[in-house]
């Protein structure tokens, strides 16, 4: 007899696999939603710490009265850190924040203390300032015998210091140990070139140091030497910075395109090679091309091309833009004759690297755009297009460049800020702590042709929309879920949505979507995004810059205190973080300062009247 259910069987069968078929199609669309995360859907963040007025650029809904108390938090954990120098390490260099202990790693002169400084007096915290004036009567500048003070972190940790506590408290005594200073390290310009060496010997004047010198640690000097030639009246020592620039601006620059490359050789006076960089080795150094300009109250026009012509190099040839989210970062390019076979990198191809260090970029680009006429340079007497004839701009680099500057160059320079300070600023909010690696690495850039330069991005998006460009002040909102406007921003500028994975995925390496992965997992207490921040904040006026400072600060609070101070993070891949037993003077001259001034509703230190050297220290611009 026939089975009754012989033919339903199969048909039960292919019912039960479409059923089954359909739940692991369910099953498989919302893991892939799990997965996949939106750009600019506030689904992208997992857990609800970030608040909405983080991404609004429009005014603060916060009130002036909590800025006071937020103000007054930062003030207090800066007590509190230099309260745990003072007790554990004072007069040594810096406190060990696990172990309560010290160390003397910058000449054992005490530089917290005179790092910090200028931060006290602007906190309001006199009696502080006047115990670390105590160290500094008693100051002499000697090393033991066979040591070597660091030129470049002694001039802008103890010379700025000293000069800028001078500036603002009048009290002489600080001018009369900065000159002294300045006087002990004055060997270290017997090269040949005159540009300096690495280190000196204050006692004997022995120098030491390589014959290749890096371009941060030969030229970041120009602020404090012409102050202190301005303060004392004695222009020998103005000439000492007017040398140094004047010996690198005139120099052979077509290999680097223009700008300054990173290493020099101190008995030529030339470039060594042509690799480029806006981070380490190099980032003050472009810094303070600006920053003279502005502190020679604008008189200082070889300083003000320099500049011009390395932002346009930075532009062109050292920022890219990811394509998922639309990440832009400004990373170092080897020489054209350096290979590196560990790396498989083709002579003269960009690393891909982002450091932490470079994340004091935008904050300058914002400085240039508020501060030099950018759409008229004929102001300056300054032609455009001369820079690229006579200043070694290549032509390519100056034809990319061409067509923003006809519209606005000062829009492009803020795009460029705006754009670069949201990366910094995700850097630190895709983590699980809320701070920063040393160094992150885009995708596969190891691999030739990665990258898509965002100067042509940036074309294509000026021809796509026809030259109907839009200043986003105009419409005074980012890029960030705005609905058909949104697509008149550049690629790049506005809010996006922090990308945080789960622990378990990044363990495993099944994490995606961020566009980059961390090279450098350690927070070393650094300054450069929060300097950034208080600059876009300043220039801008969009309160999401200020409230991102403040959203910082209490992961500094969470992650890094100890019981006696703040800690360097050994990774902030895990939260809560290993700790390192380091907290470095900057934290308290430069990272402090600018949270302290971003919070502080009074504006104390007018970016009209002031200029912060690398370590953040005020010094006043010249009056005409
Ligand atoms: C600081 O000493 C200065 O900002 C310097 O210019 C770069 N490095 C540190 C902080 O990261």
């Amino acid at each position: 007899m026939r089975d009754p259910h012989a033919t339903r069987r199969p048909r039960q069968l292919f019912y039960v696999a479409a059923i089954i078929t359909v739940i692991l199609i369910i099953y498989a669309y919302n893991s892939f939603l799990d997965a996949y995360i939106p750009l600019d859907s506030p689904s992208a963040t997992p857990t609800n710490r970030f608040p909405e007025e983080l991404f609004q650029p429009g005014a603060s809904q916060t009130n002036d009265e909590l800025w006071a108390e937020r103000a007054n938090a930062v003030k207090e954990a800066f007590r509190f850190a230099y309260r745990g120098y003072e007790e554990f390490a004072m007069p040594h260099d810096e406190l060990l924040p696990l172990s309560d202990g010290q160390i003397d790693n910058f000449n054992g002169w005490g530089v917290t203390a005179v790092d910090s400084l200028d931060t006290m007096w602007l906190m309001g915290l006199t009696e502080e300032f006047d115990r670390a004036m105590d160290l500094v009567e008693k100051l002499t500048f000697s090393i033991p015998e066979g040591k070597y003070v660091p030129y470049f972190e002694t001039v802008i940790r103890y010379l700025g210091g000293l000069l800028s506590a001078y500036a603002l408290s009048e009290r002489t005594i600080l001018l009369e140990r900065a000159e002294e200073l300045a006087q002990e390290l004055d060997p270290i310009f017997n090269t040949a070139s005159g540009l300096p060496f690495f280190a000196v010997n204050p006692d004997t004047g022995g120098t030491y140091g390589p014959e290749i010198g890096n371009l941060a640690e030969i030229a970041t000097l120009q602020l404090e030497y012409t102050y202190l030639g301005k303060a004392t009246g004695k222009p020998q020592y103005s000439a000492r910075a007017d040398n140094v620039i004047k010996a690198l601006a005139s120099a052979n620059l077509s290999v680097s395109g223009g700008m300054l490359p990173t290493k020099w050789n101190l008995t030529s006076g030339s470039p060594s090679d042509g690799h480029t960089s806006a981070g380490a080795r190099a980032d003050s150094a472009h810094e303070y091309l600006l920053k003279q300009y502005l502190l020679t109250d604008r008189t200082d026009k070889v300083n003000v091309e320099m500049y011009l012509r390395t932002t346009t190099y930075i532009m062109t040839h050292l920022m890219f833009i990811t394509n998922n989210r639309e990440l832009v970062y400004a990373t170092d390019r080897p020489s054209p004759e350096t290979i590196f076979p560990k790396f498989q990198l083709m002579p003269g191809q960009p690393t891909h690297v982002l450091e932490h260090l470079t994340c004091f970029l935008p904050g300058l680009f914002a400085l240039g755009a508020m501060t030099l006429p950018l759409d008229n340079l004929s102001l300056l007497d300054i032609d455009f297009a001369s820079l690229h004839t006579q200043g070694n701009i290549s032509s390519q680099a100056y034809q990319a460049i061409h067509g923003f500057s006809s519209h606005s160059l000062r829009e492009l320079h803020l795009w460029a800020a705006d754009s670069l300070a949201e990366t910094c600023w995700l850097m630190y909010a895709d983590q699980p702590t809320g701070l920063s690696p040393d160094e992150i690495v885009f995708s596969n850039a190891w691999s030739y042709g990665h990258g898509r330069r965002w100067i042509d991005v940036m074309n294509e998006w000026r021809n796509a929309s026809n030259g109907g460009m839009m200043s986003r002040h105009e419409h005074g909102h980012g890029r960030g879920g705005m609905g058909k406007e949104r697509e008149r921003l550049p690629p790049g500028v506005g809010s996006k949505r922090p990308v945080v994975y789960e622990e378990e995925e990044r363990i495993k390496g099944t994490a995606t979507g961020r566009d980059y992965s961390v090279k450098k997992s350690e927070y070393l207490l650094r300054p450069e995004t929060v300097e950034s921040l208080f600059l876009m904040w300043k220039v801008t006026g969009e309160s999401k810059w200020r409230e991102r400072g403040w959203w910082i600060f209490q992961n500094l609070e969470k992650e890094s205190k100890t019981n006696s101070g703040f800690a360097s993070l050994l990774s902030v891949e895990v939260s809560p973080a290993p700790k390192d037993d380091s907290m470095p003077s900057y934290f308290l001259a430069e990272t402090l300062k600018y949270l302290y001034l971003i919070c502080k509703n009074e504006d104390l230190v007018p970016l009209n009247k002031w200029v912060f050297n690398t370590e953040a220290h005020p010094l006043p611009i010249f009056s005409p």
